[in-house]
């Protein structure tokens, strides 16, 4: 069991793809075909080339806020592909590439980074929940899917992802005491991209490392090199086989590195060390996980070359049909939670109304 082997109290990291490429020991490479190996490959690389255009159009006025998953393309894709198609996918905001592995449109995900709402509704049988914003409330929304799955006898899982500093957060405590305590189908992913917005790792939690925390839980927990697509898939096998099989959840922490500021409104070169960006731009997993592909001559350069060009062409293809779709009415974002609007927000839509024609005029 990885979890053994690699007991994250005794400070044990699982790696199965060295920094360079490199296959540390063949006995710990996942079973994983080509097809799939080619598809989290592509798929990371679009996430990546992306996510590159977003914070572009961003930078033009042309998006809104934006979280970008520069350098964390391995850490939440390789887990979507270790999964069956019915299981759940429980995001918090920061797993773009993950959330088009399983399924979702680019365009929805550029419409809700655009500020609308329908970007964050996802075809039912995709069963990708709702982004959620709120910090560890996908590890509460995960149990309860997980319990759910485990009460109707359905053998699927859930795998809800959250942030190092999520880890600090009630919720993130609550939910994964609960799906220990009931044995539930959940697996947790803390991608520690080691900064809460500008709060390094160190600020954030004593513990020797987040993946020791479910320990404390009788969680089956393993500390992962988050930039490593193949300990990533063999980390969430195994948890999977675990829940489904009534064993119930695990936590993987993720080691990676978020190589991009924490969102478009953030400006990590006032409190982010260069020395310590260059070390992890070395350490990039598309960089690393490319050199495995074109070693096992499953890809060459030119067929990359070709993909990059076709990934800016499409990425920039889907957000002029989004721009097209125009902004969502200001009403929008009062009309849908109170049957009747309360008197401070009925002063507020008047206030937003006011300066909406003043500012047209
Ligand atoms: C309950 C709650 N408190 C505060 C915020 C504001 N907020 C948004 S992101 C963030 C930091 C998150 O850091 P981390 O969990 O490490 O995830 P990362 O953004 O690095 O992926 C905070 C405090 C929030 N969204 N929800």
């Amino acid at each position: 069991m990885l979890t053994k082997k690699f007991d994250p109290l005794k400070k044990k990291i699982f790696q199965v793809l060295d920094h360079e490429g490199n296959i540390t020991d063949e006995k710990l490479v996942p079973k994983i075909d080509d097809e799939t190996l080619l598809k989290m490959y592509k798929t990371m690389l679009l996430g990546r080339i992306a996510d590159t255009k977003a914070l572009q159009y961003q930078r033009q006025g042309r998006m809104l806020t934006y979280a970008p998953i520069k350098g964390q393309e391995a850490a939440h894709t390789a887990p979507i592909a270790a999964l069956d198609k019915k299981d759940w996918m429980v995001p918090a905001f920061r797993e773009m590439a993950g959330m088009l592995y399983k399924g979702a449109d680019l365009e929805k995900l550029y419409l809700y980074w655009y500020g609308n709402e329908e970007g964050n509704h996802f075809d039912e049988e995709l069963r990708i929940l709702p982004i959620s914003v709120p910090i560890a409330s996908q590890i509460n929304h995960g149990a309860g899917v997980a319990y759910a799955a485990k009460y109707k006898g359905d053998k699927e899982v859930a795998v809800a992802f959250v942030g190092d500093g999520g880890s600090s957060h009630g919720e993130f405590h609550e939910g994964l005491n609960f799906a220990a305590t009931t044995q539930s189908p959940l697996i947790v992913i803390i991608q520690n991209n080691q900064w809460a917005i500008s709060t390094p790792r160190e600020a954030q939690s004593k513990a020797q490392n987040l993946a020791s925390k479910g320990i404390g839980y009788g969680v089956p927990s393993i500390l992962v090199d988050g930039n490593d697509p193949l300990a990533m898939f063999a980390a969430v096998k195994e948890a999977r086989e675990r829940a489904i099989n009534g064993n119930g959840p695990t936590l993987i922490e993720a080691l990676t590195y978020r190589l991009g500021p924490h969102t478009t409104s953030d400006d990590p070169t006032i409190y982010r060390d260069d020395d310590d960006l260059k070390y992890w731009e070395k350490r990039d997993p598309i960089i690393r996980f490319k050199k495995y592909l074109i070693d096992k001559e499953l890809l060459t350069e030119e067929e990359d070359e070709k993909l990059q060009k076709e990934y800016k062409d499409f990425s920039n293809k889907t957000f002029k049909k989004v721009e097209k779709s125009g902004l969502v009415p200001l009403e929008d974002v009062f009309n849908y939670t109170y049957a009747e609007l309360p008197k401070d927000l009925k002063e507020q839509l008047a206030l937003h109304k006011k300066l909406a024609e003043s500012e047209a005029k």
